[in-house]
């Protein structure tokens, strides 16, 4: 017939083009009716499919997949409840600046509000922790609207995107000529030149300027240039959240983390420097917000999201652009004037103060780290754990409450993703979806999950999703038989415990996982650590390693918290 459509394209092969044309390496999902067409998609588009357990587990996932890429992670649940289960780790994605999207299904147009299956307005609740909320209406713009998800999640400041797609649209058809199929991607913003003089200004007159390099900085894949410009400035840098290792710790003017309260030279740069310089780092938690800083201190603050700038701190100088890009031109602004000799001059006073702080602070920790006292002290167990994990390409993931900050306090970074954690919104059960992703991004690399027994309870069974996809990550599990942080924050706040609140059980958590071939390791002294972790490695599969530490120690992070926050924890 004359009218009859020629080449009529249904939903799933819209998705199916659109996901080739982004370059999508992998869909992390939970199966569920109404998202079988982006399953579909992928299989027809050869991406390979991860079904974790839980949405939360699979939304961790494809954030860990924006976090170490830089791309877009893709995540696909079920309406109602799949959606429900994906909040925290939208909102931990959130407030990290990770890239994701998340594809929800949705009732189609006929039937909202007719008590059918699972039915709930979704946008309402999400629209708050996502950087954006669309909705497709009509099958011909699947494709606009996934180029629109991928532009919102990767440009900019990164962060996640909720993308509905109601059954409707999914299962439509429509003629392949009439689809919108938009492909745009946008290169970043120059650096302006009188952003150049002002920071290099600010810096000449200053004395004991630091740089803290955040997670904007990893993003812009700054860290040759930053390694360079420090090197011509004499100028010593920290690096936090995802930054943590663009410049590697073992650099002579790297001081490792810029958390603030960390004990030696991070936190002599936070209370001494006259001059912060923020590169793609908030100012928040970590930094203490900047409340620490010298008042007279001046402010350098570059990020690629201009709101971002001046957040809880005005700034003496505020640079809208990319870190890398800026730094190359400083670096240029230094050659053209000859400046290094005079600045690198001018810093060593400086540099050799933190130097002397950098080494006082790793003389006094040693009588943690070396205790050989039983049950494990934590901070011997992060030592073990740290001196063991010593390739660059060494990725440890950090669950939980102290044990993270035992990590965070020993672990040397020298490459990105050395180490990774939830982030701002510290929630626990990241760390087996975590791992389990940094494995399959990352095949070659070792991945071991650090984590409290407390938070390894809630993402337990994504052991399986590991020995299903073959993803022999190590899970380390620094147990006190205790919710270590919460008991401690209870300690400092009433004296005691409150009975059935923080206790837990004695659980052999070396042996649970043995009825699906996971091999187990039971530590209690600190001599068997580092064998328990080679044999654990040595078996080729997901192994457990269940350490026994001491429950009366506070960790670093505990009393951090206490010291920011005080009773507000
Ligand atoms: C999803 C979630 N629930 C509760 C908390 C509150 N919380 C923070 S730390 C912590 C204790 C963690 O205990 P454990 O995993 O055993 O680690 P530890 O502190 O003992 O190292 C709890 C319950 C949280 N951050 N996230």
């Amino acid at each position: 017939m004359e009218n009859e459509p020629k080449n009529l394209k249904k939903g799933w092969e819209l998705i199916a083009e659109a996901f080739a044309q982004k370059g999508v390496e992998y869909l992390f999902t939970v199966p569920g009716e109404s998202i079988s067409p982006i399953q579909r998609a992928a299989e027809a588009s050869g991406i390979p499919i991860v079904s974790a357990r839980h949405e939360q587990a699979a939304t961790f996932m494809a954030e860990t997949y924006g976090r170490m890429t830089g791309k877009p992670g893709l995540v696909a649940v079920t309406f109602g409840p799949g959606f429900t289960n994906t909040l925290s780790a939208i909102q931990n994605a959130n407030l990290s600046n990770s890239p994701l999207i998340l594809m929800a299904g949705a009732h189609g147009a006929p039937s909202p509000d007719r008590l059918g299956l699972q039915d709930m307005k979704q946008e309402p609740i999400i629209e708050s922790i996502v950087k954006k909320s669309l909705v497709c209406r009509q099958t011909e713009r699947l494709p606009d609207y996934i180029d629109m998800a991928f532009r919102y999640a990767g440009t900019g400041r990164p962060g996640p995107v909720f993308l509905e797609l109601p059954i409707d649209v999914l299962d439509g058809a429509v003629e392949s000529e009439n689809a919108v199929r938009l492909h745009t991607e946008v290169a970043s913003r120059p650096i302006d030149p009188n952003d150049v003089v002002k920071m290099m200004t600010l810096i000449k007159e200053s004395l004991k300027p630091v740089i803290m390099a955040g997670s904007g900085a990893y993003f812009s894949q700054a860290g040759p240039e930053l390694a360079q410009f420090v090197e011509k400035a004499g100028i010593p840098v920290f690096t936090g959240k995802f930054g943590r290792g663009i410049v590697p710790d073992s650099h002579p003017l790297c001081f490792e983390s810029s958390v603030g309260l960390r004990p030696g030279a991070a936190a002599l740069a936070t209370i001494d420097s006259d001059c912060i310089i923020l590169l793609g780092n908030r100012l928040c938690l970590y930094n203490a917000t900047g409340s620490l800083y010298r008042p007279d201190a001046k402010i350098i603050q570059v990020d690629i999201e201009p709101e971002e700038i001046g957040r809880n701190r005005s700034v003496d100088a505020a640079i809208f652009g990319d870190v890398k890009r800026l730094l190359e031109a400083c670096t240029h602004w230094i050659d053209a004037k000859g400046a290094g000799e005079s600045l690198r001059e001018r810093f060593a006073p400086w540099i050799a103060q933190l130097q002397k702080e950098h080494d006082n602070n790793k003389e006094l920790s040693k009588f943690h780290y070396t205790s050989d006292q039983v049950p494990i002290h934590p901070a011997r167990l992060a030592k073990e754990i740290d001196r063991f994990m010593d390739r660059p390409d060494d990725i440890i993931v950090y669950d939980g409450g102290d044990m993270p900050t035992w990590m965070l306090s020993y672990r040397t970074c020298e490459a990105p993703w050395n180490e990774m954690a939830s982030g701002l919104y510290g929630c626990l059960g990241c760390g087996l979806p975590y791992a389990a992703a940094s494995k399959l991004i990352r095949p070659q690399s070792r991945v071991m999950l650090c984590t409290g027994d407390g938070s390894i309870g809630f993402s337990f069974m994504e052991l399986e999703t590991c020995v299903r996809k073959g993803l022999p990550i190590v899970v380390v599990i620094g147990n006190n038989n205790l919710w270590g942080m919460t008991a401690n924050s209870m300690m400092l706040k009433f004296r005691h415990h409150i009975p059935n609140t923080v206790e837990l059980d004695f659980v052999p958590y070396h042996k649970l996982m043995e009825a699906i071939g996971i091999q187990g390791f039971f530590v209690e002294n600190p001599a068997d650590i580092g064998p328990a972790l080679k044999a654990a490695f040595d078996t080729g599969g997901p192994a457990i390693v269940n350490v026994m530490t001491d429950p009366s120690i506070m960790g670093p992070g505990s009393a951090g918290l206490a010291m920011i926050a005080g009773n507000e924890f």
